[in-house]
């Protein structure tokens, strides 16, 4: 690929958007039932680049009763012939890498050395890895007594709503439709308001491998076109990501009917780097410092961003010394470059979310040690939405280390011994990631057991492949995404009681 891919609009881009994007219901774009559509701003340079339907309850209403018409032929589809679609659209997708990746990073800002290298590959690696669980999937048969038998099939809900951020737009839409499409599903989606059109690019790249209905999306906000699915009396299952206090609400209205929820919401992750990290330096102590500096990656926009570090007295001066100089140095620019290692927060609302957690932490009483402001980049990009990568020194009582800020913001402190470390780590709300850096197993593995989170990376960091279970303890959520057991998380159990005896029972 090039060095700088074209921005789309340009000449010689590999990604073109038509003027507008409709809803994509029962198979086809439909106009929203209120004719109203808004602007999809990319925040490379702050401007509007396609419009997008307004959804309303009206639209949502459509897509379920869509999504019921398909499910009864889709719900009797075999298990090979759902695989093999899922199969498919890895194949598309790949075959269109690039354009997918340069439509996620102008959606929504990150590095395309990331979309191409990791969120893409990462989304079109699930598809296939749900195709596989599905396969090795089966059910059980029990003996109850020498004529009666119990089986357990799995059968899929129904319909199922899923509410994605937009943080990950292409992979957390994808860490949602595979399992359950893959269980036998429809889905109406709702893409974040900030970044739908990635979504749309996919969809009409895949749209003819999906039989009409099964998978519907009705692009809107949240209170007008999320809360009407959430709270949809035919909907079967709820699923969403974004931030707790919505997570409560969503919990609400699927209470209303019954239905279940899985949440994977906010975080505070620790990072924790034990003294014998810096016994030597060499390759594992550059790999530590790796580990440190990725609270920035993807402008610290990760619901496990590693955003408080913790690190031994011991050790503090010369490994943060090292962290602060190697987070200098952490390339900043035009996101379409591939050499650019930070590129822009994904909208407005969240840059200055994340600015005035700058004056939080300054008056908060915390020390600035780098960053710290807006980054203006000039020409095109300057009204784009740039941060600084920034490390704040401070105590972890202090806000900036309680709540989650969502940006490239660390909050860093030290810590006095094992029971310390684990200690600090947990004193949280969250627990949803974690990192511990030691060259001592046992040592890791008695931290990794005693920290509250769901996932604990150990000598390492921001991993996140399709086999491996991910989701949060206390108020980072309920469920799990990724993993095999999605598909129970998108299955109910039937279980078929028969007497094969031939007399009376
Ligand atoms: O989240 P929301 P926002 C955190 C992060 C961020 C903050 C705010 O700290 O700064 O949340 O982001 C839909 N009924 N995370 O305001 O509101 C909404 O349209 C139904 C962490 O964008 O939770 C969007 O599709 N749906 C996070 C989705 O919910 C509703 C990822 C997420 O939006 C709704 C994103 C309602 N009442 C933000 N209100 C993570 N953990 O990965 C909103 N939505």
């Amino acid at each position: 690929g090039p060095q700088v891919y074209a921005a789309p609009g340009a000449e010689g881009s590999v990604v073109s958007y038509k003027p507008r994007y409709d809803h994509f219901i029962g198979g086809r774009y439909v106009p929203p039932a209120e004719g109203q559509y808004f602007d999809d701003i990319t925040p490379v340079t702050g401007k509007p680049f396609t419009e997008m339907a307004r959804g309303t309850a009206k639209d949502v209403d459509a897509a379920v009763e869509a999504g019921w018409k398909a499910f009864p032929s889709w719900s009797r589809t075999s298990p090979a012939e759902r695989a093999l679609m899922l199969t498919r659209i890895a194949d598309r997708m790949e075959a269109n890498l690039e354009a997918i990746a340069v439509a996620e990073t102008w959606e929504n800002g990150k590095p395309v050395r990331e979309t191409l290298a990791a969120d893409i590959p990462l989304a079109i690696d699930h598809f296939r890895y749900f195709a596989g669980a599905l396969r090795a999937q089966e059910g059980g048969v029990s003996e109850i007594d020498h004529d009666t038998i119990a089986y357990h099939f799995h059968e899929p809900l129904g319909v199922v709503g899923q509410i994605i951020p937009w943080n990950f737009p292409i992979l957390m839409a994808t860490w949602k439709l595979a399992p359950a499409l893959a269980a036998g599903n429809c889905v109406v989606l709702k893409p974040a308001e900030q970044t739908p059109a990635s979504i749309h690019l996919l969809l009409d790249l895949i749209k003819d491998l999906i039989p009409a209905g099964v998978l519907n999306i009705v692009n809107g906000f949240g209170f007008e076109a999320g809360a009407p699915l959430a709270s949809h009396p035919r909907i079967r299952k709820i699923a969403f990501t974004g931030e707790t206090t919505t997570g409560r609400l969503i919990m609400q209205y699927a209470s209303e009917n019954l239905i279940p929820v899985t949440l994977e919401l906010g975080g505070k992750s620790p990072n924790i780097f034990f003294e014998d990290v810096a016994r030597e330096h060499d390759a594992f102590y550059e790999k530590a410092q790796e580990g440190f500096s990725f609270f920035a990656l993807n402008q610290g926009e990760v619901c496990t961003c590693p955003s408080r570090a913790l690190v031994a007295k011991t050790i503090y001066d010369g490994f943060v010394g090292d962290g602060v100089e190697r987070v200098k140095r952490i390339k900043q620019g035009n996101p379409l470059d591939v050499s650019t290692m930070i590129g822009a927060q994904a909208s407005n609302d969240q840059l200055e979310k994340i600015l005035s957690y700058m004056d939080i932490g300054t008056q908060g009483g915390a020390r600035l040690l780098t960053g710290g402001e807006r980054a203006d980049l000039g020409g095109d990009l300057t009204d784009g939405y740039y941060v600084q990568p920034t490390i704040f020194e401070g105590t972890n009582d202090m806000r900036i280390f309680q709540e989650e800020i969502f940006g490239p913001v660390l909050a860093l402190t030290s810590f006095d011994g094992f029971d310390d470390a684990i200690s600090i780590a947990n004193d949280t709300l969250y627990g949803l990631g974690a990192g511990v850096w030691s060259r001592d197993g046992s040592q890791l593995y008695r931290a990794g057991r005693a920290i509250e989170a769901g996932r604990v990376w150990c000598n390492t960091y921001h991993q996140y492949p399709a086999h491996a279970a991910f989701g949060g303890y206390k108020q980072s959520g309920i469920g799990r995404e990724n993993h095999k057991m999605m598909l129970d998380h998108y299955q109910q159990t039937k279980n078929l009681l028969v007497s094969y005896a031939e007399g009376p029972m």
